[in-house]
């Protein structure tokens, strides 16, 4: 089925979708090209555009690919399902099976509920937070995404960084003023915040290994200290792994690093590149939910049966040690290949190159302050269409990663690292 060039499509799109696309990012502005890309379909590492163009895909939607794009396994658990059904609105077994998975996964998840986007699980945790707490305040971190949830906007990384805004119009200020926000990897700030705030605080959220700044790793201590915050002040410490979870490690980044907090956001690889999130933790706490607790959350969608099913074909395949083992390697092999070229950040499977200018070398970006005064976003776009006219695609900006898959062969990651090599800005 081909409806048009990607020239034809966007000049439709353009009259039919706000901005021509359904999230921002992907409009590809921020990295100087008139027109974004269309895809028509994908296999493996590689996407295909509506012109017939093949690259090798680093954004692999966003990280909730692990297997890479149409993956066998994860097509056929999805046409079984659906030749039963693709939405009920009611409780199902594959369900009850994909909870199990994610609780023997993920250290700190006694009990989960499954909704449809990270955005959503986010905004229903945090509701959780202040639900079981009876607080209102909530800690997040400058350059952190939690989707786009009122009250987590400020100062947030991913689009909001990438187009630059300042603050969002919609969001009444009684909202955000429950929002205090802290540079990441600042355990001084956010002991300062706590003690002037802690009474009332509900909740810090955080994503253990920034993922939407670009990869900003935790530094030693940080999360044990964020831990340590929560137990001195009463409030729950909520890990946002929706890029994290299944990628850096099995059990995600509170695996990796070793800490455990109160309530999880888990997303894209959940749901094996279905629409599937979820939040979950400590049993107590998701007692407070409805039906059994006072703190209403809801969705139709929710548990949706095809989405559990590629969830489940994703999930049970991640017992295997070697896979991580494999990932590992290939994104080492990758970071290795992009030294030299700017400042490589990589944990586990995700990593960016920042460009930062080749007179400053590489040096530590540690938040997001730290993004925005090293990392040049001009040259970061030279690099994206130096790359794009070579078939290698990367996120359409630099506050965002490269995420490896077990589809990246030697052969995509060489040739990447070929292209980067002949880039001169
Ligand atoms: N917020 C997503 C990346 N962190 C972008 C999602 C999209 O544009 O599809």
């Amino acid at each position: 089925m081909v409806v048009g060039t990607r020239s034809e499509l966007w000049a439709r799109a353009q009259r039919l979708i706000p901005g021509g696309v359904n999230s921002p990012v992907r409009a590809m502005r921020a990295v100087g090209l008139d027109e974004p890309m269309f895809v028509r379909r994908a296999d493996g590492a590689y996407l295909e555009d509506a012109d017939g163009a093949r690259y090798v895909d680093w954004v692999q939607s966003w990280g909730a690919l692990l297997f890479g794009h149409a993956d066998p396994e994860t097509i056929e658990a999805i046409r079984e399902a659906a030749l039963d059904g693709t939405s009920y609105g009611a409780a199902t077994e594959r369900e009850v099976e994909l909870a199990a998975e994610i609780v023997e996964a993920i250290p700190s998840v006694e009990m989960v509920r499954l909704v449809s986007s990270g955005t959503e699980a986010a905004m229903s945790a945090l509701r959780l937070a202040r639900g079981f707490t009876r607080r209102d305040r909530v800690l997040k971190f400058a350059g952190c995404y939690h989707g786009h949830v009122d009250a987590l906007l400020a100062e947030a990384g991913s689009g909001v960084a990438t187009l630059g805004i300042p603050a969002t119009p919609g969001i009444p200020g009684a909202v955000t003023s429950h929002t205090i926000v802290c540079p990441y990897n600042d355990l001084d700030a956010a002991a300062a915040a706590v003690a002037r705030y802690g009474e009332g605080l509900a909740c810090v959220i955080v994503e253990p290994v920034a993922g939407n700044m670009g990869v900003v790793p935790p530094a030693p201590g940080f999360l044990d200290g964020l831990r340590a915050l929560c137990d001195a002040s009463g409030a729950l410490l909520v890990f946002d792994e929706v890029v994290t979870g299944f990628r850096v490690a099995r059990g995600g980044a509170q695996e990796r690093f070793g800490v455990r907090p109160d309530l999880t956001i888990l997303g894209k690889i959940a749901g094996g590149g279905l629409p599937l999130a979820a939040f979950g933790g400590r049993a107590d706490v998701m007692q407070e939910l409805a039906p059994t607790g006072p703190v209403y959350q809801a969705g139709t969608l929710s548990g949706n049966p095809l989405a559990t099913a590629a969830g489940l074909s994703v999930l049970r395949r991640l017992r295997d040690p070697l896979v991580y083992d494999e990932l590992e390697r290939r994104a080492a092999r990758l970071q290795a290949g992009l030294d030299g070229h700017g400042t490589v950040q990589r944990v586990g499977a995700m990593l960016t190159l920042f460009c930062t200018p080749p007179e400053l070398g590489a040096v530590p970006i540690r938040n997001y302050a730290l993004v925005r005064d090293r990392a040049d976003a001009e040259r970061y776009g030279a690099l994206f269409r130096h790359l794009f006219d070579r078939g290698i695609y990367l996120a359409p900006s630099q506050f965002e990663a490269m995420f490896v898959s077990l589809a990246h062969g030697d052969e995509e990651i060489d040739r990447t690292i070929e292209a980067v090599e002949s880039f001169r800005a």
